[in-house]
């Protein structure tokens, strides 16, 4: 029997099977299809960027693993992109960091950084219908040191405030382009290895040079800020702690960014979507995986992934969050791991869009406790992968394990003859 047969069969069965506890599996394959990721562009080429004046990796984080093959320049990173979003179901968004602008050999200092820096991508994301998000960059630069936003010497300050309001004119030059708001994430490293005595003045700091740079409103774009709890080299305090960007974006009305990689190991990072949502207008997601500390393993379909997009879809929240991940696998394919993350995060939200959520909530309000966990639990077992397998068909792209002999035919076709 061909594969695309079994599919069809295994769907149909699984549509009456979900069916019969109030779930609308057609409703769910459309829904999939409006569910855009923000692809994080800097898994092509570990986090290295275009500037011609590149330096190594700073800012607490880190990829590891030294696989052949990377992206070394702007045309074999969008080839590279091209060929992943081809084996992932679904249109997507990519999301740039400053680094990534197409300086044409020149070199173009952070505080020097404009939208037709980013012409070409705006043109590139046209052509092959992905919208583009944005990220400030404070990180691998002779400036970065320690602390950025919150640096006490105000040349340096200057500076990084300087580098982020330009990065907001690229993003609303990008969100007006693609005449649909371009997300502009802003993350800075600033933290100390050890004991600081100075925790508020940083924080002082950094509010004030945040509220410099968000003081003109833009149309086309929007803003989010990330925290996180360490980086590699800043253990003992980060100034942009999460307390310090829930009060930030709470009482700024600025979106908050969720890395999943950013919270204390036995956090849930799913519980603070319904607090967050009443208090903010928006989320921006970093999916990641975090291996015993924020490692930025590629995603896969764990219970802390599918807690978080169940959240989402319980909170009926959809609209109010953008999906990007962020990881940087320097050990294997690198285009395997935007693939295999890729999908891994739209099998969550399948999952999540598949729960008999009315069933569930009124076993709830009834107070049937036994009724309520029996279903969550046999909904695990539900043939939700017949429901995903039909998506990947309907989209076009390869059902199932089908995309690793094409991955690999890439591999020994182009990025291994990267030297
Ligand atoms: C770092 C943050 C940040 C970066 C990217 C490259 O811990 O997660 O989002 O990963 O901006
Ligand atoms: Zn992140």
């Amino acid at each position: 029997m061909k594969k695309e047969e079994w599919v069809r069969k295994a769907y149909e069965i699984a549509a009456e099977r979900y069916a019969a506890v109030g779930v609308d599996t057609e409703k769910v394959l459309a829904t999939m299809k409006d569910f855009h990721l923000s692809l994080h562009c800097w898994q092509a080429d570990d986090v290295a960027g275009f500037e011609v004046q590149a330096g190594a990796l700073s800012g607490g984080i880190q990829t590891t693993g030294n696989y052949p093959g990377r992206a070394r320049d702007i045309d074999e990173l969008r080839a590279d992109i091209l060929k992943a979003t081809s084996y992932i179901p679904g249109t997507h968004r990519l999301n740039l960091h400053e680094i990534y602008g197409d300086f044409k050999g020149e070199v173009v200092d952070r505080d020097q950084v404009e939208p037709k820096h980013f012409e070409s991508w705006v043109q590139w994301g046209r052509e092959h219908g992905m919208k583009l998000d944005f990220n400030s960059t404070s990180f691998s630069h002779p400036k970065s040191g320690d602390l950025t936003l919150s640096n006490p010497d105000q040349s340096i300050r200057d500076f990084w405030i300087e580098h982020t309001k330009r990065c907001r004119t690229v993003a609303e030059a990008m969100g007006k382009a693609q005449d649909d708001p371009c997300i502009m994430n802003l993350w800075v490293h600033d933290g100390s290895k050890d004991i600081t005595v100075n925790r508020l003045k940083y924080r002082e700091l950094l509010k004030d040079s945040l509220d410099q740079i968000f003081a003109i409103d833009y149309a086309h774009m929007k803003d989010c800020v990330e925290s996180k709890v360490f980086g590699i080299g800043l253990e003992s305090y980060t100034v942009g702690s999460n307390d310090f960007y829930i009060g930030y974006g709470a009482s700024r009305g600025k979106m908050v960014t969720l890395d999943t990689g950013h919270f204390h190991p036995t956090e849930s990072v799913a519980d603070k979507v319904s607090s967050l949502l009443l208090y903010v207008p928006e989320l921006m997601l970093h999916v990641s995986r975090p291996v015993r500390w924020d490692s930025d393993h590629v995603t896969i379909m764990d219970d802390p992934t599918l807690d978080l997009f169940s959240e989402i879809i319980r909170c009926d929240a959809m609209d109010r969050v953008h999906y990007g991940l962020d990881y940087f696998d320097a050990s294997i394919n690198r285009i395997g791991a935007y693939v295999v993350g890729s999908r891994a995060a739209q099998k969550c939200m399948t999952r999540a869009l598949l729960e008999p959520i009315a069933t569930l909530r009124r076993y709830e309000a009834n107070g049937q406790g036994f009724e309520r966990l029996a279903l969550l639990e046999e909904a695990k077992s539900l043939p939700w992968n017949a429901v995903w397998d039909m998506f990947c068909l309907v989209s076009g792209v390869p059902v199932g394990e089908d995309f690793i002999p094409e991955i690999e035919k890439y591999e020994s076709e182009v990025t291994s003859k990267r030297r």
